[in-house]
């Protein structure tokens, strides 16, 4: 563990690319004992690759035999998730969407014209998701799962979004034809929260207005009202209902609670300390009929004033048919308030996370010295990326009793050199062999040179736009070990 805890703090999503180590937790959990709770996902667009150097990359994985394989994650992807998604992908198995016909109307109509002015459309790759204005001088709140996918500013290094407003105009919401580009200032993946910055403002009406943060926490039993962009619905969509609960997420989850209380001896004890283990986030769930696409969109008070940020929903269970999709969970004010305590300077660049998405991964011996070195990630049958343990630390710490699965593999697989060809081709570095990845470079498929790198300094990641360095190189580490290793390595034999 202390090999991936070492490493920097990535972006990550259960329902996006990567996933942290923290939510990987969860999400064996929750996908173990919760099958009936399950949201959708965004799609990750997967480009094909040609070139010379890809297909050495791709011949290269081709080679390696799996001699040890892990549970597959197909389940973890198609876990706890956002709400985001593209429209060409329908989510597997049934799916109902859904408006909250219980509540009592008014509050929503009298609060749209306060708060639908401030809510955005962002239109990610081939999905969208919501956001809302919280500082007229261009801040944007959204979830972290909605601008996972988005390509990079190449000033910056820092994730890119296009932001759809609009305005009110005869009594309803006008999508204005101009949309405004916006930088990601800071994300947590804990709180599934993002931070965006306008990089400009509209060129005509002046600044949208924001919707400010309510002074006091929701009780439950108050009324609220939601608004999004919901697939297959429209824009600005609004809602009325009810908060139903306030908690810890996943912990006080009625399922994560009657499993828990279900088990025994050994059993409930692990369940138990994972469960200690667990970063929690504070939500909120309401009766306000939530959709894909909802995603990071404000629930207001009967103010107009913000008490939580939409990111998940409950699916029905496809085996009893016990339908749970009156409620719809809501990152808590709480945790807003938190997260938005200090905003940068500067937005920061996008640190992506070194361990390759995947569906199933397998350990191999390339150089077939009864050591197994190499770690081949695959998302479905096509290689995402591989882990090279150069120094051949981790074999001996694999657990000899238990199959590998997606926790343990990433607390014992020390690696100094990853190469990832899905979503990007990109390749990781432990320059210096201290255990913390320190060189980022993504590449390209025409080229052997990295387009641009991401360099460890003093704890903190700088952008370059440019790199004079080869992707694949041993020439790259700044440890003669590990530089010695590498060029003795067949990957780069
Ligand atoms: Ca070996
Ligand atoms: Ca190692
Ligand atoms: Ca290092």
């Amino acid at each position: 563990m202390d090999v991936v805890l070492a490493q920097y703090r990535q972006i990550s999503v259960i329902e996006g690319p990567y996933m942290s180590l923290t939510r990987s937790i969860f999400v064996c959990i929750l996908i173990l004992i919760l099958p009936g709770l399950i949201c959708w996902s965004q799609t990750t667009p997967q480009p094909s690759h040609t070139g010379s150097l890809w297909s050495e990359l791709t011949a290269e994985a081709g080679k390696l035999k799996a001699t040890r394989t892990r549970v597959d994650a197909h389940q973890l992807l198609a876990g706890w998730g956002a709400l985001v998604r593209s429209e060409t992908q329908p989510p597997a198995g049934k799916e109902t969407l859904k408006v909250n016909s219980e509540a009592a109307r008014g509050a929503a109509m009298n609060l749209y014209p306060k708060v639908a002015p401030s809510t955005v459309m962002l239109h990610v790759g081939a999905g969208h998701g919501t956001g809302f204005v919280i500082d007229p001088a261009g801040w944007i709140l959204t979830n972290q799962h909605v601008i996972a996918s988005a390509p990079l500013d190449a000033d910056t290094g820092a994730l890119m979004v296009n932001v759809h407003y609009g305005r009110l105009d005869d009594d309803w919401m006008k999508l204005a034809d101009d949309s405004l580009p916006a930088i990601v200032y800071k994300v947590s993946d804990e709180k599934d929260l993002a931070l965006l910055k306008l990089v400009r403002q509209p060129k005509a009406g002046g600044p949208l207005p924001a919707i400010s943060l309510s002074a006091i926490s929701p009780p439950p039993g108050a009324d609220c009202v939601a608004i999004g962009n919901p697939m297959r619905g429209m824009l600005w969509t609004v809602r009325s209902g009810e908060v139903a609960a306030v908690g810890r997420w996943p912990q006080e989850m009625i399922d994560v609670v009657s499993q828990r209380l279900e088990l025994k001896g050994e059993e409930r004890r692990v369940m138990t300390e994972v469960l200690n283990q667990a970063t929690p986030r504070k939500v909120l769930l309401s009766t306000c009929g939530i959709n894909p696409g909802d995603s990071g969109g404000p629930l207001v008070n009967d103010e107009g004033e913000l008490i939580a940020v939409t990111f998940a929903i409950p699916r029905s269970d496809p085996e009893s048919g016990f339908s749970l999709d009156k409620f719809s969970y809501h990152v808590h004010l709480d945790e807003v308030k938190e997260f938005l305590k200090d905003r940068p300077q500067r937005p920061s660049p996008f640190v992506p996370n070194s361990w390759p998405e995947a569906t199933s991964t397998s350990a191999a011996d390339t150089d077939e010295d009864g050591i197994l070195d190499t770690l081949v990630c695959k998302l479905g049958e096509e290689v995402s990326g591989m882990l090279l343990d150069l120094d051949k630390n981790s074999a001996a710490r694999l657990p000899k009793d238990k199959p590998l699965d997606e926790t343990n593999i990433r607390e014992f697989w020390d690696f100094e050199f990853a190469i990832h060809m899905l979503p990007f081709l990109m390749a990781f570095y432990d320059t210096d062999g201290d255990g913390k990845i320190d060189l980022i470079l993504r590449g390209s498929k025409e080229s052997r040179d990295a387009k641009s790198e991401l360099k460890l300094a003093d704890g903190n990641w700088k952008y370059s736009g440019k790199s004079n360095k080869a992707l694949v190189s041993d020439q790259n580490f700044t440890d003669k070990n590990l530089r010695r290793l590498m060029k003795a390595h067949p990957f780069t034999k």
